[in-house]
């Protein structure tokens, strides 16, 4: 799994009750930073406001035209590709909304000390890339092997583990088509910038960010499961330090809104003149295609049903428009807003703990203060 790497990393722990966020999360949070929700209105996230997380340090890559990827292990034929080789294979295109695992960590109680988001560790791209089954065919992956392990550039240690940053995907997933994973060359029509992994990332529809390897340097047909760390270790659901955990997979649904009026600076808290109001927002889901949006004006205590844009476009792996008019009447208002999927999945009201505060999908409260105008600009 990797080597030890003596006593650098702390244990992984819960914060304690009134324990605020500590100088190593803020500095995790200063490198890797969130979606402003504003940015919620557009349908694909303009440059540099998709959320983005690294675990260990962005790779420098002066040349996109030096690196390689390789395809190897239960293979017929292993490969050894340069990007123009990549290019040189069919592309496909495919709209995805990508979400970190963690997104709400940081609104659980206790806080399980990491990378604290509150709830904007999202985005959404236009992927350009070769489907990964295309690769695997041309090398021959054996149909008898179990996992697919992708290894990035990036390097580090976590939790006294040494390791590269690698994932792995069941073999059936690999080389499916519902969804299609990519290794993708440009992101929005462009060549993928440092942060977002150039030259070259898998993305995998439909699941959450830890599965979508940045710097992707290796891909290796493997005929035993992968127990590397952050397959075995990190990403499990777990409830205490001695429970195995359930692996994280697939994006639980969401529902997010664009803060209505202006905020107030530090509190961010919402101003809000009375009146008519056309609350929008996005709702996504990486299991069946989210079917309906329910809005609460009233924090929870009644809910009316929001207007889904048509879901058109075959954007399936896309976030989907919806919007809610309110007449906001003077007064303090919580506003918040719940995705349900096709299969009746749908968001909880209270969250669900878990050690390390993952896949936290809890409807979330946005305060709303609604009054006249006042005196100063
Ligand atoms: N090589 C590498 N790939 C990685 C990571 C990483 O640390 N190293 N982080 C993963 C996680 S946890 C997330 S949420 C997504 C974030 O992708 P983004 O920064 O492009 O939004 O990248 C994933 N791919
Ligand atoms: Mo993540």
């Amino acid at each position: 799994m990797g080597q030890r790497t003596g006593d650098l990393s702390a244990p992984a722990r819960p914060a304690a009750p009134d324990e605020g966020i500590g100088a190593d999360e803020l500095a995790l949070a200063t490198r890797n930073h969130g979606l402003p929700l504003e940015a919620l209105r557009h349908d694909i996230t303009p440059p540099g406001l998709h959320y983005v997380f690294t675990h260990y340090d962005i790779p420098y890559v002066p040349s996109a035209g030096a690196w390689r990827l390789t395809v190897d292990g239960r293979v017929r034929a292993p490969l050894d590709l340069s990007l123009a080789d990549l290019l040189s294979f069919p592309q496909i295109t495919t709209r995805v909304t990508m979400e970190c695992a963690g997104n709400g960590r940081a609104l659980l109680t206790p806080r399980p000390v990491g990378q604290p988001w509150l709830t904007e560790a999202v985005g959404t791209a236009d992927w350009t890339g070769v489907p990964l089954g295309l690769l695997l065919a041309e090398a021959g992956a054996d149909p008898a092997a179990v996992d697919v392990v992708f290894t990035g550039a990036d390097h580090g240690v976590e939790r006294g583990v040494e390791q590269d940053y690698q994932r792995a995907l069941p073999l059936a997933v690999a080389r499916g088509d519902d969804p299609r994973v990519l290794v993708a060359t440009a992101m929005n029509g462009a060549p993928l910038p440092p942060q977002h992994g150039r030259p070259l990332r898998l993305i995998v529809p439909g699941w959450y960010g830890m599965a979508q390897v940045k710097w992707l340097r290796s891909v290796t047909v493997s005929d035993v499961p992968f127990t590397g760390f952050q397959q075995s270790v990190a990403y499990r659901i777990r409830r205490s330090a001695d429970d195995e955990g359930e692996p994280v997979t697939r994006i639980a649904p969401r529902a997010l809104l664009v803060p209505p009026g202006f905020p107030d600076f530090m509190s961010r808290t919402r101003v809000l003149r009375p009146g008519p109001v056309r609350l929008f927002g996005r709702a996504w889901s990486g299991q069946a295609p989210v079917s309906s949006v329910a809005v609460s004006t009233d924090h929870g205590a009644s809910w009316a049903p929001a207007v889904l844009d048509p879901a058109g476009g075959g954007h399936r792996w896309a976030w989907r428009a919806w919007h809610h008019d309110w007449v906001a009447s003077p007064g303090t208002h919580g506003v918040g807003a719940c995705a349900t999927d096709a299969d009746g999945r749908t968001q909880p009201l209270d969250p669900c703990w878990n050690r390390s505060g993952l896949g936290n999908n809890a409807v979330c409260w946005v305060r709303v203060v609604c009054g006249p105008r006042a005196s100063s600009p």
